[in-house]
């Protein structure tokens, strides 16, 4: 089975240290080094940068200076045959950031925020990638007096020429999360996403990032989510992962709480043929605060194991029963086919 044909991804948050909102770090930080190892030796042939992640400090860098440190990022890369996957500009960690960044209420903050996008392009560009990937984490708002919806939606639009401007052939995927760090957002779910690319300055160039736990938080079915995206040919990557539920977005292994809903988006994939697109495949997970060090990308492994699982479920699926089941109204017998199917050896 060619299951390895997908290609798989991961960014540098996806081995932290276990800090959380009531605790500090129980982990050391894991060098970037290491990162790159700990991609070749699970067999994750692509990185995912936040733009200071490839160009630490970049903020305190000309521009010259940010291009020269992301090729040398890229031939490390090279070097251990990894390719970038995307870049995304991290505006919600700087202290300009902090009411957003297109979206803020300050107009200073707003011109720092498209600069900043800006040189993601140059970063992306020089790692070898044409994609950014646009999470608006602080576009949107705590107190919903206190910034204009309107007006936040044309901000959020004019972002979006901006990067596309800044190279002809630069891409952009959304993605959106419907909450958190803010209470509200301003894009999101993947419809908002596209709605907003289809009127963008070139809507060919701007697809979505579909996370699971995102579409979740939205009270949506993923691979509902995938299918929308993907009828529109525009699912440019995806982080799959799991959510138990409406809480904080909790960056579970794929599958460990939904394993019905995980197996349903590896259909979806499946069928619309998404790994002979080239795009990615990438598991935005974390480690349980409890993980000790040493076993602390066991997350990452599981997730891709049972992705691949998955795949095989997916393609072995009894195709002329669930037709007979579908085609006699008999939805009860294909509940239990599915389910069968997914408990058989
Ligand atoms: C946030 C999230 C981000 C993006 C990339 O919830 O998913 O890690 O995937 O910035
Ligand atoms: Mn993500």
């Amino acid at each position: 089975m060619a299951t390895s044909s997908y290609r798989f991804s991961i960014g540098p948050w996806n081995l932290g240290q276990g800090a959380d909102p009531f605790g500090p770090p129980v982990r050391p930080a894991v060098p970037f080094d290491a990162v790159l190892d700990t991609a070749v030796s699970l067999g994750f042939e692509g990185i995912q940068f936040h733009d200071d992640d490839a160009v630490p400090d970049l903020e305190t860098l000309t521009p010259a200076q940010v291009v020269k440190q992301a090729e040398a990022m890229r031939r490390k890369l090279a070097d251990k045959g990894l390719v970038a996957e995307f870049v995304a500009p991290r505006l919600w960690e700087h202290a300009r950031g902090i009411d957003g960044g297109y979206t803020s209420n300050d107009p200073a903050a707003r011109a720092w925020a498209l600069e900043r996008s800006k040189r993601a392009v140059d970063v992306a560009l020089a790692l070898g990638t044409d994609l950014i990937v646009m999470w608006p984490a602080r576009e949107g708002t705590a107190v919903r007096e206190s910034k204009n919806p309107i007006e936040a939606s044309r901000q959020m639009l004019a972002a979006i020429d901006v990067i596309l401007g800044a190279h002809p052939k630069i891409r952009i995927a959304i993605e959106p999360k419907p909450n958190e760090p803010v209470d509200h957002a301003f894009v999101p779910t993947i419809g908002h996403a596209l709605a907003l690319g289809a009127r963008s300055a070139d809507p060919a160039r701007v697809g979505v990032l579909i996370e699971s736990a995102h579409a979740i938080l939205a009270g949506l079915d993923p691979s509902d989510e995938m299918g929308f995206a993907l009828a529109a040919g525009k699912l440019w990557s995806v982080h799959l992962n799991d959510q138990n539920g409406l809480k904080f977005d909790q960056d579970k292994v794929f599958g460990a709480a939904n394993l019905r809903g995980a197996f349903d988006q590896v259909r979806v994939l499946e069928a619309a043929g998404y790994a002979a697109t080239g795009a990615f495949v990438g598991f935005d997970v974390k480690a349980h605060r409890t993980q000790p060090a040493d076993k602390a990308t066991a997350h990452l492994a599981t997730s891709k194991a049972i992705f691949l699982k998955l795949v095989e479920k997916a393609r072995s699926y009894p195709v002329k029963v669930a037709e007979q089941c579908i085609a006699a109204r008999d939805y009860e017998a294909l509940e239990r086919l599915v389910l069968e199917h997914l408990l058989s050896c």
